[in-house]
């Protein structure tokens, strides 16, 4: 593959954070994306959700399918682990890594080509089991990489830039991971960094499976009038129902609010979810009140946008499973390779 490294020289007064990295040490090489994609932002948005989290870049694992948005963890945190799988089969690669090392943080980027056609399987049954990770699709209604085919989560009713009319029911990715008992589940739009970023802080904190769905039009194949996914479109549906202010365990609160003006979240890690809550009928702590709220106002072509479910409290796979705590590439023989005495234990609890 080519790709356009991106020069490694920053500014020495570049401001660096609490573990001695600048912004810049999150960046990866040089987008190839065409100008104005909604992916970029997404990079952009992770990019500076990691550096404010003091996360060090070598304890996290990116993963991705194929797309357009599959290829955006060549753009951001060069420094990190990647692996870039089959179309639609990040969810399974990414459990299995999560299983052989609890101690990275998982992300998982995706693309609703990616996640909703042939990886849907996948993305559901990842979410189903609680696997832990920041799992983040970038939503744009077509499979840009291939040239603009409709996707399962275009909808009813929206035209291709050919004025194609899509027929189909459109896949929400939100509501299924609300059914499934993802932990964590919200939707953003590209558009807006102060929105998303601290969305994508709470996801790679967050205890289980997190889930954002965000909307990234894609300017090439489909950001024309007749579009549900164009900047247009999102600007003038977007009913954000929630604000959150992220606050790291370590950071000192300052501000104090009124009491009814937030909903004050802690998550198990120590972090501090603050809720600003703009809609007032709307409740983050009851997943079938959300996705009953969301599909009403989805059924009015709204797109409900926000924290919409959190959990603070979710296990993982490893609870469920009661898996070894130490990476399994740390274990020594020892642990290994018990001895006979050991597996004839085994043998006799199996007769
Ligand atoms: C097994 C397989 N089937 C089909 C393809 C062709 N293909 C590549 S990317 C893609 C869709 C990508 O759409 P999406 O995940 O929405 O990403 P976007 O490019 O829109 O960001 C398809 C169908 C493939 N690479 N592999
Ligand atoms: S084709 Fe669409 S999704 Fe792909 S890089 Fe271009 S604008 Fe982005
Ligand atoms: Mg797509």
């Amino acid at each position: 593959m080519t790709y356009i490294a991106k020069p490694p020289l920053h500014h020495p007064s570049l401001q660096a954070n609490r573990v001695g990295y600048t912004r810049r040490d999150y960046e990866g090489r040089v987008s190839t994306l065409c100008a104005g994609c909604g992916h970029d932002s997404i990079s952009a948005a992770i990019v500076q959700a990691c550096w404010e989290l003091d996360i060090e870049p070598h304890r996290v694992a990116k993963l991705s399918g194929i797309g357009c948005s599959s290829k955006t963890p060549d753009y951001f945190l060069g420094a990190s682990h990647g692996f870039n799988t089959v179309h639609g089969r990040m969810p399974s690669v990414l459990t299995g890594a999560n299983l052989a090392n609890r101690e990275l943080l998982y992300l998982g980027v995706s693309g609703d080509g990616d996640s909703a056609s042939i990886g849907l399987g996948q993305f559901a049954n990842a979410l189903r089991r609680g696997v832990r990770m920041a799992y983040i699709v970038e939503n744009n209604g077509v499979y840009g990489l291939t040239k603009g085919q409709f996707s399962a989560t275009a909808d009813t009713g929206s035209r291709s830039k050919k004025g194609v009319v899509n027929n189909d029911n459109p896949i929400d990715l939100v509501g299924i991971a609300l059914q499934l008992g993802a932990s964590y589940v919200a939707r953003a739009f590209s558009g807006d960094k102060e929105q998303l970023v601290p969305l994508i802080k709470g996801a790679m904190t967050h205890g289980g499976a997190a889930f954002i769905d965000v909307i990234s039009p894609c300017v090439t194949f489909n950001n024309h009038g007749g579009s549900t996914k164009s900047y247009d479109y999102v600007r003038q549906h977007n009913e954000a129902v929630s604000r959150i202010d992220f606050i790291a365990p370590a950071e000192e609160i300052t501000a104090s609010v009124a009491p009814g003006e937030v909903v004050e979240v802690r998550q198990h890690d120590g972090s501090l979810l603050r809720l600003r809550k703009l809609h007032e009928d709307f409740d983050a702590s009851d997943r079938y009140a959300a996705l009953s709220y969301m599909t009403q106002r989805a059924a009015r072509g709204e797109i409900v946008t926000g924290l919409l479910y959190l959990d603070p409290l979710a296990t993982d796979l490893h609870a469920s499973l009661n898996t070894c705590a130490t990476p399994l590439a740390a274990l020594g023989r020892d642990a290994l390779c018990p001895g006979s005495a050991a597996l004839e234990k085994v043998n006799a609890a199996l007769r």
